[in-house]
């Protein structure tokens, strides 16, 4: 390994080992260790072909891949020999992972699922692909300066990325506008522009290095690079024009879509990458089969949201006006093989386009859009669900309509996509609608990012766990032994060790590793209530301040997240949490107890730092507003406890863990709407609650920013009048419940037995699992291995 390190560097970068920098020694380990992946990877692709394996394609505009080197290292079983070799070169290997650049091709949670089920897929041998865009810059880059929220663009393309290999020969053009005609009684689209999608693949290794799969991500190019014409008459920035313009179709991630341009990108994107990706899926299906009619038997396409929803008309336009199957046959082949799964009941994220857009930009799918609809009123008659309607195409209708199968994302979000959005089409195709609850991968969320728990796991269960996470129900005895409680806590204060070191040195505040550290890690969004938490904070600060001789427990409370640019009230948030944190660490007294940590620039590098230092985790939505949540899955397997509302997949967390295990709180779905009909509802909660009064108070008063008091006027005049998510109505119940959450954590044997037990009751919770799921359920794929 140290010789191909060395081959690497000087014959695969050009670079002199005496002159070499860590960039140079990473790329240099990373393509060592990438050559392992190749055997796999090739041996995969030939049974696939070999066999006449069915085929699954995962279309998600978003990927949150994180850092690959350490995650490769790991599946093919490297560690050990790539350390040594490292340490015979000289080099930290930690340091060298710990310079590669997060890929942060997603916003949240819906790209990050779509990340671990790749890795599931390759580790049960599921023969996959994913498709998605090549964003030169990720998700933003956030900093504070003075409390707010700064976006600065990504730029993880700056330096080489050593996962993905170039396919020039792998291109498709992507076409945008112009009109349709009809020829000899078939439709024909003549685009007015076109793009070219280029292929870049990133090899997917499975645990154990036993079968690959492939990330295919598309670049934009032009067609043609440059406008000599404008270019010879000395209009250099004419002549790049086409250059520019069709670059910003994979330039940056979800760009702000409040203007008409911005809002048109995103179609272009969508439509972009989907296109290019279905062209792709008909011409290796063609190498091998010639009628299109066994699509279905040997491709199952899954649409990881609307965004990808336009695969639905483009695949009829392709069975259809490009290869002559009838319309008919066209929609039910497109059907049989497409599903779609949602991930939101927020009717503001249903994504619709106006039809003048799609018009514009997809003339003929929106022909084709048309003749679906008729094609359901046939099949329904005298049905009123669409569509189109009122000038708006719904992509949710669209996916429902051209999907076979419709999952949700927990049992609680699928049971009400049933009683809410899709309630029409849910009554028009019973059974459609499946649930398929999220879980994450344990080979990055457990083995990688905690290797102290993982090896106290392994010498108490042996290592079977990393492949089938639900052996760790075999912990499940070891929660009652002294011993084991005893290494369980002395891991868990280690990696809070290695935190609180991150946060000194990130954000200068000190924190006692001792104190319970209580994270909230996620989107800033409102449904998601942070001003909850940070509400209950500022309580909690008064109550010491009155009592600064109590018994109080020590806490640190974390938050990490971003905000969409263009949201302001979420933005409002984070500066009060920030604002609040300076007030609160700055106060002699209160010190000892209590502490507020922001940490910025929230991506998957530091989630793997912070899960694993978590006591506590928070997943205190309003009930009905989170599909699921993932979050919450890798923090109970890492041994934090939940402090959490019936919402998402927190129900089944609760199921399995145990009601005792868990810390439940607040109104439940059911409860909601009849909470919000209540007149006044939050101006009751306030009169009801003299803690939460003054704690509103002391922010209307200018307490956490005596320079500009009224900064946080729109925050909380919403919080006394509107309050839609319902923060007042469940302040009493949640501030109730952290002192029990305080009153457990005092009995340390207690808390680490509940915590070990959490870990032990969360192996249901993998994304094997769940793909096992989509495989059976939904796919009908069988493994490979
Ligand atoms: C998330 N959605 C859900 N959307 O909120 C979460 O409950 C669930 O666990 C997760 O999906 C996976 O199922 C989500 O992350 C987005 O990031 C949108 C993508 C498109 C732009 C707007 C945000």
């Amino acid at each position: 390994m140290r010789t191909e390190i060395l081959e690497q560097l000087e014959y695969g970068l050009g670079k002199d080992p005496a002159h070499a920098q860590l960039y140079d020694w990473r790329m240099a380990v990373s393509l060592a260790v990438r050559k392992r992946i190749m055997a796999p990877w090739f041996a995969a692709t030939r049974r696939t072909y070999d066999e006449g394996l069915k085929r699954v394609y995962y279309l998600s505009m978003e990927f949150l891949i994180g850092r690959s080197l350490e995650d490769a290292i790991m599946n093919l079983g490297l560690p050990e020999v790539i350390r040594e070799a490292c340490e015979g070169l000289g080099l930290d290997l930690r340091q060298i992972e710990l310079d590669e650049p997060d890929a942060a091709l997603g916003n949240g949670g819906l790209g990050r699922l779509a990340s671990c089920y790749l890795e599931s897929m390759s580790s049960l041998g599921c023969p996959a692909h994913g498709y998605g865009i090549r964003f030169e810059h990720g998700l933003f880059r956030q900093s504070f300066h003075e409390g707010r929220q700064i976006e600065d663009p990504e730029d993880w393309l700056i330096q080489r990325h050593a996962w993905e290999f170039e396919r020039p020969e792998a291109s498709f053009h992507v076409g945008f506008g112009g009109e349709v005609s009809v020829r000899d009684g078939k439709a024909a689209w003549t685009p007015e522009e076109r793009v070219i999608a280029s292929a870049y693949d990133t090899p997917v290794i499975g645990w154990q290095g036993r079968w690959a799969n492939t990330l295919r991500l598309w670049g934009a190019l032009p067609e043609s690079l440059l406008d000599l014409g404008s270019f010879n008459k000395g209009d250099f920035v004419g002549a790049a024009r086409p250059e520019a313009l069709a670059r910003t179709i994979s330039r940056v991630l979800y760009p702000d879509d409040t203007t008409p341009e911005g809002k048109a990108l995103r179609l272009r994107q969508e439509y972009f990458f989907t296109a290019a990706s279905l062209g792709d899926i008909l011409r290796r299906f063609r190498t091998e089969y010639d009628d299109l009619r066994i699509l279905p038997q040997k491709v199952a396409i899954q649409l990881n949201d609307t965004h990808p929803a336009i695969a639905g008309p483009e695949l009829v336009r392709l069975l259809h006006d490009v290869n002559g199957l009838e319309l008919d046959e066209a929609i039910e082949c497109a059907r049989a093989s497409l599903s779609y799964t949602n991930h939101t009941l927020m009717p503001e994220a249903l994504e619709s386009w106006p039809e003048w857009l799609m018009g514009q930009l997809l003339p003929r799918h929106l022909q084709l859009i048309e003749r679906i609809d008729d094609w359901h009123a046939r099949h329904k008659p005298g049905r009123k669900v669409a569509i189109r309607s009122h000038g708006e195409v719904g992509m949710g209708a669209l996916s429902f309509v051209m999907a076979h199968k419709v999952n949700g994302v927990s049992a609680l979000h699928t049971d009400l996509m049933k009683k809410t959005v899709f309630k029409d089409f849910n009554r028009l195709h019973p059974g459609r609608i499946v649930n398929q609850t999220n879980g994450v991968t344990p080979r990055r969320w457990l083995n990688t990012c905690n290797p102290g728990l993982s090896g106290l796991i392994t010498r108490a269960i042996g290592d079977g766990w990393v492949g089938d996470l639900e052996k760790l129900a075999g912990l499940d005895p070891f929660a009652d032994d002294p011993g084991f409680i005893t290494d369980f806590a002395a891991v868990k204060r280690a990696n809070k060790e290695a935190l609180a070191c991150y946060v000194k040195d990130r954000i200068g505040v000190a924190i006692d590793p001792a104190a319970m550290f209580d994270v909230q890690i996620k989107r800033i969004h409102e449904y998601k209530r942070q001003h909850l938490n940070i509400l209950q904070a500022i309580a909690h600060w008064q109550a010491i301040h009155d009592n600064p001789n109590g018994d109080w427990v020590p806490r640190v409370r974390f938050f990490a997240g971003k905000a969409a640019p263009g949201y302001v009230l979420a933005k409002e948030i984070i500066h009060l949490i920030n604002a609040v944190a300076e007030v609160i660490n700055a106060d002699p007294v209160t010190a000892p107890f209590l502490k507020v940590a922001f940490l910025p620039n929230y991506n998957v590098s530091l989630a793997e730092l912070m899960i694993p230092a978590a006591d506590l985790s928070e997943q205190i939505s309003t009930a009905g507003k989170e599909a699921s949540g993932t979050g919450n899955m890798k923090l109970a397997l890492n041994g934090a406890l939940t402090i959490g509302t019936l919402d998402g997949a927190n129900v089944e967390i609760r199921e399995r863990v145990g009601e005792e295990n868990f810390f439940t709180f607040g109104l439940t779905a059911d409860m909601v709407e009849a909470r919000r009909a209540v007149p006044d509802h939050a101006a009751e909660a306030i009169r009801a609650s003299a803690t939460l009064g003054r704690a509103i108070a002391a922010i209307d008063k200018g307490a956490f920013l005596s320079r500009a008091p009224h900064i946080f006027r729109p925050l909380t005049s919403d919080l006394k009048s509107r309050d839609y998510f319902l923060v007042c109505s469940d302040f009493d119940g949640y501030a109730a419940t952290q002192r029990a959450v305080d009153e457990a954590f005092r009995e340390a044997k207690g808390w680490t037995r509940m915590a070990a037990l959490n870990t032990a009751r969360s192996g249901w919770f993998s994304s094997d699992r769940a793909i096992r799921g989509y495989m059976a359920d939904i796919w009908n794929v069988k493994p490979a291995m």
